[in-house]
């Protein structure tokens, strides 16, 4: 079954390393004829790199920051992360920040995303200490990206609760919402005059497996199928707190944008039969409406495929009431339309058909549908990622039909290896990519403004350690200076950002779809 359509494959990847001729006949504009054909982007549209505070920072315990998660999980149980890694040192941006900031200026980038460690600022996590020398990084960071022409983008939350929040019971705690509030205010009072675009939380659907699954997330609570449901809860109406606390008090002055970074894989259905097109509704339902449709749907509230399932099967389990919590009238209407924008991270693609897996009860069991990769895709360092930019311009219109045109700004999407400098496939990675993208805006009309590459430089890829390599930039860590060292990739990358066009690649139409 495979064997034809990887050949197509095989053919489509010999084609992507070489330009190839215009098509005629395509909406968008081709510039030039024969050979390297350029794709440019509208005017206005916005290159970066994305990075997390966790992942770059280091100095987990310097000028007065607090135990967050992260450093309290890979201190407890190093067995967790691959090579017993931890983020105490990382690529120490905290040290290294001018140097950085020199290397995204290099790269030509329009923008920078980072992210702020809440436990850097509020060592405790509430109000009751404000460390002076956490908000100094931060500022300073801010303002040597500025003297460099670049705009700092700010993710409130990748990942890292301070402990001293966890040992209140984390985000399945609603009062999370309140101390969430506190500190983004805070964050807003000190660097909303210069940061325009804000990010409350980073990827919920990964952080809130924190309180369903052990060894992948701190705090590592094993109640799938509660705890993610509650964790999402609190999150969403965090969210929204923050949102119109921005809109109301700080946007009339300030003028910026606030909105929520979800992630998802394109999800394909295993054929085209009615109960795998089904499937791939619910996986795609269950992994991004679920933080999406309360957001960015018309109706608001989690999906209704979603309510009706996981209500069914807690009343069969014999509960008195469903796992997934219930919304107040007000609360669908306070979360419905916050955001000024949808920030969306992806990298990959997976395929869906009807069954069930995953322990039971769990959010996996309730949606009734069974994932998995084609093993004939091309692969990258991280087995879960695999090389499908048709996905990503299929994922695109998927959600611009199903949330009314909405305008996104793709926040993450990357490639890794084990850190070569003549990094290959992240370029074809980047190039197929990037092509997908113009495809969906300048064919199909989707609303993108902004692009962000993950990540600038090499750093501590959650459990996996440092082994599967995400950067631009490389990072030497038998150095103790960390030396940080362009790959093949910045060069194409730098061309891209700054001339605003991507060379034309051709994309397959035909794939297979099996598992
Ligand atoms: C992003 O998550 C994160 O925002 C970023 O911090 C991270 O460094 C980057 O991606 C690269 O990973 O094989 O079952 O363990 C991306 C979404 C989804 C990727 C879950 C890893 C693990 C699947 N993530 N996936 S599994």
């Amino acid at each position: 079954m495979a064997t034809a359509k990887s050949h197509l494959l095989l053919v489509w990847l010999l084609l992507a390393a070489t330009a190839t001729p215009a098509v005629v006949g395509e909406k968008g504009r081709d510039d030039g004829d024969g050979e390297n054909v350029k794709r440019t982007f509208p005017a206005g549209f916005m290159f970066g790199t994305a990075t997390a505070a966790y992942q770059v920072e280091g100095a987990w315990n310097e000028d007065g920051k607090g135990e967050n998660i992260w450093d309290h999980m890979v201190h407890e149980h190093p067995e967790y992360i691959r090579d017993n890694a931890t983020g105490d040192i990382a690529d120490d941006s905290y040290h290294k920040y001018e140097e950085d900031v020199r290397l995204l200026a290099e790269l030509g980038s329009d923008f920078y995303r980072f992210s702020i460690s809440w436990a850097r600022i509020l060592p405790k996590g509430d109000l009751s200490q404000i460390n002076q020398l956490g908000l100094n990084y931060y500022d300073n960071l801010i303002n040597e990206l500025l003297d460099k022409g670049i705009e700092p983008l700010v993710t409130m939350y990748h990942w890292d609760l301070p402990q001293a929040l966890q040992e209140l019971g984390g985000w399945p705690n609603p009062i999370l919402v309140d101390y969430f509030e506190d500190y983004a205010r805070l964050l807003i009072e000190s660097y909303g005059d210069r940061v325009k675009h804000w990010i409350t939380f980073n990827e919920p659907l990964e952080f809130t497996m924190g309180y369903a699954k052990e060894a992948y997330m701190p705090p590592s609570i094993n109640k799938p199928g509660v705890g993610d449901y509650l964790a999402t809860h609190t999150v969403l109406l965090a969210h929204a707190r923050v949102y119109h606390m921005y809109d109301t008090e700080y946007r009339p002055t300030q003028q910026g944008n606030i909105s929520i970074t979800l992630n998802t894989d394109w999800v394909e259905p295993a054929s085209d039969s009615p109960e795998d097109i089904a499937a791939q509704d619910r996986m795609l339902q269950f992994n991004f409406g679920w933080f999406a449709h309360p957001i960015f749907s018309e109706e608001g509230d989690y999906p209704q495929v979603m309510r009706e399932r996981v209500a069914a099967n807690s009343e069969a389990e014999g509960l008195p009431r469903s796992r997934l919590p219930t919304f107040t009238p007000e609360e669908v209407a306070f979360i419905r339309g916050s955001s000024d924008f949808l920030g969306l991270n992806h990298y990959t693609t997976s395929i869906a058909t009807s069954g069930e897996e995953g322990p039971n009860p769990s959010r996996d069991r309730d949606r009734g549908s069974v994932g998995c990769q084609d093993p004939t895709w091309p692969t990258s360092a991280s087995s879960w990622l695999k090389v499908a930019p048709w996905g990503f311009r299929k994922l695109l219109n998927w959600l611009h039909k199903e949330y009314n045109g909405v305008t996104i700004m793709v926040t993450e999407n990357g490639f890794s290896d084990s850190g070569e400098l003549n990094d290959a496939g992240r370029e074809n990675y980047y190039k197929t990519y990037i092509n997908a993208l113009w495809e969906a805006i300048m064919i199909d009309g989707v609303n993108v403004f902004a692009y962000a590459a993950w990540s600038a430089l090499d750093n501590f890829e959650w459990t996996r350690g440092y082994a599967e390599r995400f950067g631009i930039y490389h990072v030497n860590y038998d150095d103790p200076n960390l030396t940080r060292t362009p790959k093949s990739s910045a060069q194409l990358l730098k061309s891209i950002f700054t001339e605003k066009m991507v060379e034309k690649v051709e994309t397959p139409s035909e794939y297979s779809r099996s598992c």
